[in-house]
């Protein structure tokens, strides 16, 4: 059967055919990225998940058989190549491969859907159509690898300072973040939803005992909303810590931003490099501008915002203006905020719920949560909710709730601070939005 690897493995990805290695036998796999066919002499493009290698066929020192099979290649085919590594200063990396032995594992259909080496530009709808294909573009790959490099710095951190990893239902009875944006199913005989937020969950923890957890995990969230930076699925990273208040929580986000921006520069920074992106490692505590000041700031840009309403985009944009960079957004006015968000103590008006925004784009919401049943059970009620719905919850505060705080951050809008994205769209695999269920 044809296409088969039988006893080839490769020996070198193609950043390991650097010109030290000159003079040995070596096998690449990869996609043949492109073709130059001069006649006398060949060159094709190996690409494989490092970078790209050259292999240089000149009829007089190469097989003709070899030379055929070379011609046979196909844009965006697999296939796996055994030569010689010589020094070639104009190659990529200094070296370039003489092909002693050729394999075709796949052969690509042509035309292809769309062009992966960028020569014809697609716009975003074709790219996410033939998503695989344009994942292979370097400069597409690099936001999966800086992505992948902030979800494994977040699970260290959460280690190192004692959050347990927990994994809550996504299918639920009811909603979280109050009744509206919920995606209903059928369940058997019942409605139930897709979860908008693990934040009952994560609070029912509290009053397990283990005091500090987190999770990442899908969101589903039913917003007509078709911008650069909602998606009807996201990822969120959620935490929530026992015996904290929502400043300890806020230097506990302060803090793992700064590992995270620190160890994507320190091991991303060839694909920050090829996005052309810088990320500055803040050195201080990230400012904190309250609520009421923020209304200022945004009426004095002329950006019409009355107390008690939610920022508008504009209103994001006069504020991300004025404060640049990230910044906490505290002191909000309770009545916009859920119903699990603690009141300030004599001035009930205000809450104990904080925003961490970067530039005019929210990147996390967090609070003190009240850890007390009946103004748990009185906050429901006054947003119209029915407290039935709620009754393994607040099951869970009548018998032993400590006093916690935690937040949730949106990992994909966290994607598009650290690769310098502009949509939403470009750092998930495979979006989900008003329009796409597809790939
Ligand atoms: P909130 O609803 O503010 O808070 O969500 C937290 C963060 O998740 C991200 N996010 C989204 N990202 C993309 N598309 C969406 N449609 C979307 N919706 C939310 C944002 C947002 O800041 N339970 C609380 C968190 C908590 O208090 O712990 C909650 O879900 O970055």
């Amino acid at each position: 059967m044809q296409g088969l690897l039988h006893d080839w493995r490769r020996t070198n990805y193609a950043n390991q055919c650097t010109a030290e290695i000159a003079g040995s036998d070596v096998t690449v796999m990869g996609w043949v990225h492109e073709i130059r066919d001069f006649g006398g002499i060949m060159f094709v493009i190996i690409r494989d998940v490092t970078g790209k290698v050259q292999i240089t066929a000149p009829s007089k020192k190469v097989d003709a058989e070899i030379l055929e099979q070379l011609r046979e290649f196909r844009k965006e085919s697999v296939v796996a190549i055994k030569g010689m590594a010589q020094e070639a200063p104009k190659a990529p990396n200094g070296v370039e491969i003489l092909p002693k032995e050729i394999k075709v594992l796949n052969l690509a259909n042509q035309p292809l859907p769309m062009d992966p080496t960028e020569k014809v530009k697609a716009g975003i709808d074709t790219r996410l159509d033939s998503r695989f294909l344009d994942i292979r573009k370097e400069n597409v790959s690099a936001i999966f690898k800086i992505k992948g490099q902030m979800f494994h710095s977040i699970r260290d951190f959460f280690y190192d300072n004692g959050f347990h990893e927990i994994n809550t239902p996504k299918l639920v009875a009811s909603a979280t973040e109050g009744g509206t944006e919920l995606f209903p199913i059928i369940y058997f005989e019942k409605e139930a939803f897709l979860g908008q937020s693990p934040q009952l969950y994560k609070q029912m923890m509290m009053a397990s005992g283990m005091d500090k957890v987190f999770e990442i995990g899908q969101i589903f969230r039913a917003e007509e909303h078709d911008t650069l930076r909602h998606l009807n699925e996201a990822v969120s990273i959620d935490a929530e810590a026992s015996f904290m208040d929502d400043v300890d929580v806020m230097n506990i986000l302060n803090d793992m931003l700064v590992n995270v921006i620190t160890d994507v520069n320190n091991n991303c920074a060839e694909e920050l490099d090829i996005l052309g992106h810088e990320i500055e490692v803040p050195d201080k505590r990230f400012p904190v501008v309250t609520y009421d000041e923020a209304v200022e700031i945004v009426n004095a840009k002329d950006v019409e915002m009355d107390w008690g309403e939610d920022l508008s985009r504009e209103a994001e944009k006069a504020l991300g203006d004025q404060m640049g960079g990230f910044y906490f957004l505290t002191e909000w006015p309770t009545e916009i905020k859920p119903f699990y968000v603690m009141p300030k103590e004599g001035d009930e008006k205000y809450s104990h719920a904080f925003d961490l925004m970067y530039n005019n784009l929210e990147l996390s919401s967090g609070a003190t949560r009240v850890h007390q049943h009946d103004l748990l059970l009185k906050q429901i009620e006054e947003r119209g909710l029915n407290p039935d719905g709620f009754g393994s919850y607040l099951k869970a505060f009548e018998y032993g709730m400590p006093p916690h705080a935690g937040w949730g951050v949106g990992a994909d809008r966290l994607t598009m601070v650290l690769t310098g994205a502009e949509n939403i769209r470009e750092c998930v695999l495979f979006p989900r939005d008003r329009h796409r269920l597809t790939p």
